[in-house]
């Protein structure tokens, strides 16, 4: 131990930082009592606490200098409040849901308490001074959700330290060369997930500074860890990460939950080692316990023997540090008396039930606000007579309610004005007035920031429109893509591009061919096949303010990283209401290749798991391309789906590579016509462009549209539009039946009216519920083909006109 070596730091500083060590332990695990108690008497919902697992997270803190990141789990309330990123009052805050995020900074409410973060970009979403304060990344609850995002902030410090072009002014906010650290923590039953052992193996092979720590408790809830663990210990199973002197890997530690001096120790030689030479450590963090069970849901006592019970108590790790300091010395350099511990402690619980009850009071305060406003409307539509005066009961017990929610004056209110449906009175109005201002209120705390909100949101980027020479050269759609990426390379010098055979050989589909030669490995690189932590490389990167667009191969592999893309990217903003964000850009290809792994279109499944990201659906690659440089000036994630069939496709090499910028949410109409709207994107658009000549042919005139992107989709409701002149709608796509399909009606006849402009039901032709088949034949057979959407729309046609078209 030599930061709090008396050595070191002399004798009274040290017992200074020891004392306030043991008051810090003592303030955590108070909140965990009281937190639990909160729960137990319905004063918050959900409690999930950080008692057992004190001692470590202080030993870690010590460590944990600005801009360090960490991305952990709902452990962690103790290294918050030691690297002074949580207050007490606003942990209860958490618990509570207070959705004031002056009061409650972490999510403002949205977040279950447990669930810890800082706020990284300032009021208008501009990134504040990252490398000036100490950065928790925020938490998500699916056990080791955290690791992939883990892996990203540790390689964004390689990254600029590796990067003289970063070494500027403009990116002094987010690192100073690469000094900075990413902590993670994890449960030793957590690290039975894949996301875990994906994680482990890139950071060993990217030899990133991460400093990772296993809380080891011996269990996931109720589930021992022999049931967990290959040979029953993390640490030893893996071994063979362990690093040698020939071959780089991880630095593996071991270290006891209650023995302070070890801890402190080895958190020291950990993170000097990560820190400086930027090699991984693992610190498997063992005996450590869980004094008040797993969570609220339920109590230990099930599953955990009396030989356990007893045992956790002898070696609580608060216990075990009060021995420690009083055993530290007897004479002269005595840390402290028994009676100066036990009123250290005393200070702590009082310390605690003063924050916690300022929380409450904050809390309840703001909901008695809206009460007190409700009942001087409703008080006077009831003297009027015109609200019935059962309602003043009502009234009461919400005023009188020591525990109010917000919902219950909002149903009183949403009650009172159904019941006063007919009723003419200026305190009606002044109750609906009153009621949607509430909603609106409401939008803010429980709904804003699903997208960015902030001057870099994809709306206010201008939109700009390719250029071309009078002779422009027909190119293959990859090399478009290519110089653009060349472009985009050339204009951000903290864009970096990297997935699976995108360095070396340039992507399989050549649209990065020869980039790395020019741009570095630093730039254009490979990584292992590992889409999970492809994604989460991104996420961490992109929240430490570099721009990286990560490679999915195939759309069909994206399914690896849906679960990271929708529980952690597509909630940053949200999840901390506008306190980080993480402009990561997903660049993938898909929709018509061959067989069952190689042409899928899961549409449906992504948009709907993906709500806070954009997801564009380009028909060609300058469309794609017009898309990348968009969200290259935006601060908000995207998932691009370029279409597979196009790279060998001819397109007019435009003039403006890397500039011009095509505006998302926005149809583009491909043909005018009057008998029927056409609706399509990606590779089935390009089947109805190749099918327009044959209907022409029928004598049908067809209006087809490119929605060009899902999320967000036609903004200016250009499809009802044309509905209006054609009466009819057929859409198609390569999903499953009703999937992205049954999001386009939606869309189109509830959101936009359309039905009322139908003169007969809506049809969709989509792919065979069954994945494709193989070969080009199972390809015609499975998903909707040329002579498919030329039979379709005649069928509708001969439906309306049978005269004009007579069956086939
Ligand atoms: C993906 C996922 N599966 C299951 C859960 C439910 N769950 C929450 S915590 C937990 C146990 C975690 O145990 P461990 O990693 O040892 O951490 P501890 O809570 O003991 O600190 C489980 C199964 C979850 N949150 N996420």
């Amino acid at each position: 131990m030599s930061s709090n070596n008396e050595a070191t730091l002399g004798f009274e500083d040290f017992k200074q930082e020891v004392l306030s060590d043991y008051k810090l332990a003592c303030i955590s695990r108070e909140a965990s009592l009281l937190g639990r108690k909160e729960v137990l008497t319905g004063k918050a919902k959900f409690g999930i606490f950080g008692d057992g697992k004190e001692l470590a997270q202080l030993a870690l803190a010590k460590n944990f200098k600005p801009g360090d990141f960490r991305s952990g789990y709902y452990r962690d309330q103790t290294w918050m409040m030691a690297i002074g990123a949580l207050s007490v009052q606003a942990y209860f805050s958490g618990l509570y849901a207070h959705t004031d995020v002056a009061v409650e900074p972490q999510s403002a409410g949205r977040q279950m308490g447990g669930h810890f973060a800082t706020r990284n970009l300032d009021e208008h979403g501009q990134w504040k001074n990252l490398t000036q304060q100490k950065n928790s990344s925020a938490d998500i609850s699916p056990t080791a959700g955290q690791m992939p995002r883990l892996l990203g902030l540790a390689l964004a410090s390689k990254v600029y330290r590796n990067n003289p072009a970063l070494h500027t002014e403009e990116f002094q906010q987010f690192s100073i060369q690469g000094n900075e650290v990413a902590f993670g923590s994890i449960g030793d039953a957590s690290t039975s997930e894949g996301p875990f052992w994906e994680t482990l193996n890139a950071a060993g092979v990217l030899q990133v500074p991460m400093v990772m720590s296993v809380w080891d408790d011996g269990y996931g809830i109720s589930v021992p860890r022999e049931l967990q663990t290959t040979k029953n210990s993390i640490s030893e199973a893996l071994a063979g990460f362990q690093r040698t002197a020939e071959n780089p890997g991880f630095e593996i530690l071991t270290t006891k939950g209650w023995d302070y001096a070890h801890l402190c120790q080895t958190y020291e030689k950990a993170v000097n080692l990560a820190r400086t030479e930027h090699v991984p450590v693992l610190v498997h963090v063992q005996e450590v316990n869980q004094p008040q069970g797993h969570s609220t849901s339920g109590s230990h006592e099930r599953y955990k023997s009396t030989e356990r019970m007893e045992w956790e108590k002898t070696h609580d790790c608060i216990a075990k540090f009060k021995e420690w300091i009083l055993a530290f010395d007897k004479g002269p350099t005595a840390l402290a008396t028994i009676e100066e511990l036990d009123q250290l402690s005393e200070q702590a619980k009082e310390e605690v039930k003063e924050s916690k009850n300022k929380a409450w009071a904050l809390f309840t305060e703001d909901i008695k606000q809206d009460s007190l406003s409700l009942e001087g409307i409703l008080s006077g539509l009831i003297q009027e007579g015109t609200l019935s005066s059962s309602f003043q009961a009502e009234l009461d017990a919400l005023i009188k309610n020591r525990e109010p929610q917000r919902k219950d004056v909002f149903s009183l209110a949403r009650r009172a004005l159904r019941s006063l449906r007919g009723a003419e009175s200026t305190n009606k109005t002044v109750l609906s007035q009153w009621l949607s201002k509430k909603k609106e209120e409401s939008h803010d705390r429980y709904s804003s920031y699903l997208y960015s909100e902030s001057n870099k949101q994809i709306g206010n980027i201008p939109s700009i429109e390719p250029t071309y020479d009078t002779d422009a050269p027909m190119e293959d759609g990859r090399i478009i893509l290519r110089e653009n990426y060349r472009k985009l390379l050339e204009k951000y010098p903290n864009l970096l591009v990297f997935g699976e055979d995108a360095g070396k050989i340039g992507g399989v589909n050549q649209s990065l061919e020869g980039l790395q030669e020019t741009f570095g490995d630093l730039r254009v690189f490979d990584t292992g096949i590992r889409e999970c932590t492809i994604i989460g490389q991104g996420i961490g990167m992109a929240m430490r303010g570099l721009r990286p667009i990560a490679e999915i191969q195939y759309l069909d592999y994206l399914l690896y990283a849906i679960q990271i893309l929708s529980d952690d990217l597509a909630t940053v903003q949200y999840r901390t209401k506008g306190g980080q964000k993480a402009p990561l850009i997903i660049s993938t290809r898909g929709h018509r290749l061959e067989g069952v792994w190689h042409s899928g279109s899961p549409m449906g499944m992504i948009i709907n798991s993906l709500r806070g990201m954009h997801v564009c659906v380009p028909r060609n690659m300058t469309k794609a391309a017009g898309f990348y440089n968009t969200l290259m000036e935006a601060d908000e994630p995207a998932l691009v789906i370029e279409p597979l069939n196009g790279y060998r496709t001819k397109e007019k090499m435009p003039t403006n590579l890397g500039e011009f910028k095509l505006p998302l949410g926005q149809v583009e109409p491909l043909s005018e016509g009057s008998d029927l709207t056409l609706v399509s994107y990606g590779s089935t658009l390009n089947l109805c462009i190749q099918a327009l000549p044959v209907l022409e042919e029928l004598g049908i005139s067809v209006e087809l549209l490119d929605v060009q992107t899902l999320l967000p989709f036609d903004l200016s409701h250009d499809i009802v539009k044309s509905l209006q002149k054609t009466n009819r709608l057929l859409i198609v796509d390569e999903d499953v039946s009703a999937g992205a399909t049954a999001y386009i009606l939606e869309k189109i006849l509830v959101e936009q009216g359309g039905y009322y402009h139908l003169d007969e039901a809506p049809q969709t032709l989509s792919a065979k519920d069954h994945r494709p088949a193989y070969g080009s034949d199972g390809d015609y057979f499975s998903k909707p083909s040329i002579d498919d959407i030329v039979e379709k729309v005649y069928e509708m046609m001969s439906k309306a006109n049978p005269g004009a078209f007579p069956t086939l």
